[in-house]
């Protein structure tokens, strides 16, 4: 269906097709839809917009990844579908390392996430042949890369499973996500929150970085240590809760 630009939802309704053209293209699950529609409802209650919870959050993570000795960013179906380019443009500016790395996992899947992944300007990208497993999990959604997420001292996992975010916090890792629930197990979890939708996040991640790359170490740390993941969750839920009886009012 073609979406005409002048539909006044014409900017979800296009990230809807992304994610359709996704699972007819073999590179989501379908299972994605359902996860996209619960951040969708989400999103809808932040009004859409990047609020300052989800900045900060943000900043905190650059500065964490540019830290980072061995930093990489996970990639599912549904971060393929939603923001390729924007997502490969962020592992060059940050330096961190590509792992297809799937939940539902199959390994046609795989194979075609990291071709799009080459196909939006990526050069190396890991998970094709998984060489090791993450301690805590079973079944093929523990399989991933001893050079990526095994190794790994910091990592991104966007849109994740609360399951295998819990396993990464637990063999060590500093982990990062991208999640509109902030009551979800792995926005809890995760080291660094960043309770935005990708699509607007991660431009602005690698914006950021621009921003922070210049900085010293020393500033950098600052930036971390000074970051309250509880905080920003539960400024989240305020923003919620009060824009939800705003319009209760209105
Ligand atoms: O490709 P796979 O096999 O790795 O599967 C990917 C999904 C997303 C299906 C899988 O990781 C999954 O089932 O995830 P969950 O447990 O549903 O968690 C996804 C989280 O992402 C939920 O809390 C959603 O609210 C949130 N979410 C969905 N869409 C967006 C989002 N957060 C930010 N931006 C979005 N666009």
């Amino acid at each position: 269906m073609k979406i005409p630009k002048t539909h006044p939802r014409y900017a979800s309704l296009m990230t809807r097709e992304h994610l359709v053209n996704g699972v007819k293209g073999g590179l989501t699950a379908l299972e994605g839809l359902m996860a996209h529609g619960r951040g969708e409802a989400f999103d809808y209650i932040i009004g859409e917009r990047t609020q300052p919870f989800g900045q900060w959050a943000m900043k905190a993570a650059i500065a964490k990844l540019l830290l980072a000795e061995r930093p990489v960013l996970s990639v599912n179906g549904n971060v393929i579908a939603l923001c390729p380019k924007d997502y490969v443009a962020l592992s060059k500016a940050t330096g961190a390392k590509l792992e297809a790395n799937i939940f539902y996992r199959t390994e046609d899947r795989v194979k075609r996430i990291v071709g799009a992944l080459r196909k939006a300007g990526a050069k190396e990208v890991l998970g094709i042949e998984p060489d090791a497993r993450i301690k805590g999990l079973n079944g093929p959604r523990a399989r991933c890369a001893k050079a990526g997420i095994y190794c790994a001292d910091v990592v991104m996992v966007p849109l994740e499973d609360g399951d295998r975010t819990q396993a990464l916090v637990a063999n060590g890792k500093f982990v990062i996500t991208i999640d509109l629930n902030p009551m979800s197990r792995t926005a809890k979890v995760a080291q660094i929150t960043i309770v935005d939708n990708i699509v607007r996040a991660v431009p602005e991640m690698v914006r950021l970085t621009r921003e922070l790359k210049g900085l010293p170490r020393s500033k950098l740390e600052g930036i971390v240590k000074s970051y309250d993941n509880k905080k920003v969750l539960s400024e989240a839920l305020r923003f919620m809760s009060e824009r939800l009886s705003k319009l209760a009012k209105s």
